[in-house]
């Protein structure tokens, strides 16, 4: 078995974070087995607290979350997942994300949601989720449809973002 990669995070505005992911088949399965602890290398390094594949060039509807490495590691494979009850109670939370490094800002989501997904291991699963971990589980879902958090703020708060974000960037190509 060779040794997990940490895999370059696509910065946006990337075309390819804009892209809808597809499925993961039984076919792809020898892919994500490899795929699987790269993803969680990648996120624990950078550091993060979730990473879809999209993020990583990889178009397969797949991510990974572990909402606490530091304590006590509580890594959750999400293989297809789907939100399939969402509670028309809304909470805020501040959000990053690490294709829009040192970005912040407050996204409003529904407060619970239950999502179905595949584990690693091939089994169907359904998690039930709220304050973090929810809004954590509906920011990956989203990275699978080519959604990122700025796309729930208004023209404005992303135009200001995606513009810090660009100047960022060129300054740490220049340094
Ligand atoms: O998908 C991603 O880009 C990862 C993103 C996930 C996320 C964070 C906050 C709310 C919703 C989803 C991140 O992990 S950003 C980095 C971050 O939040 C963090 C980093 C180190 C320690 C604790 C948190
Ligand atoms: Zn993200």
């Amino acid at each position: 078995m060779s040794e997990a990669k940490i895999l370059p995070i696509l910065i946006a505005p990337d075309r390819r974070l804009k892209q809808r992911a597809r499925p993961v088949t039984e076919a792809d399965r020898a892919e994500i087995e490899r795929l699987i602890p790269d993803l969680f290398a990648t996120m624990y390094a950078a550091p993060g607290i979730g990473l879809a594949a999209p993020q990583v060039g990889i178009g397969l509807r797949l991510a990974v979350i572990d909402l606490r490495p530091e304590e006590r590691p509580a890594p959750i494979v999400l293989v297809n997942p789907k939100v399939v009850a969402a509670s028309a109670e809304l909470a805020t939370h501040e959000e990053g994300c690490l294709s829009l490094p040192n970005q912040y800002a407050d996204v409003t989501r529904p407060a619970r949601v239950k999502v179905a997904y595949t584990d690693e291991k091939g089994h169907e699963r359904t998690l039930e989720a709220e304050g973090l971990l929810a809004a954590c589980l509906q920011h990956e879902i989203d990275h699978l449809d080519g959604i990122l958090f700025i796309d729930h703020l208004s023209p404005l708060k992303r135009n200001m973002i995606l513009r810090r974000l660009a100047k960022e960037q060129r300054l740490k190509a220049a340094s």
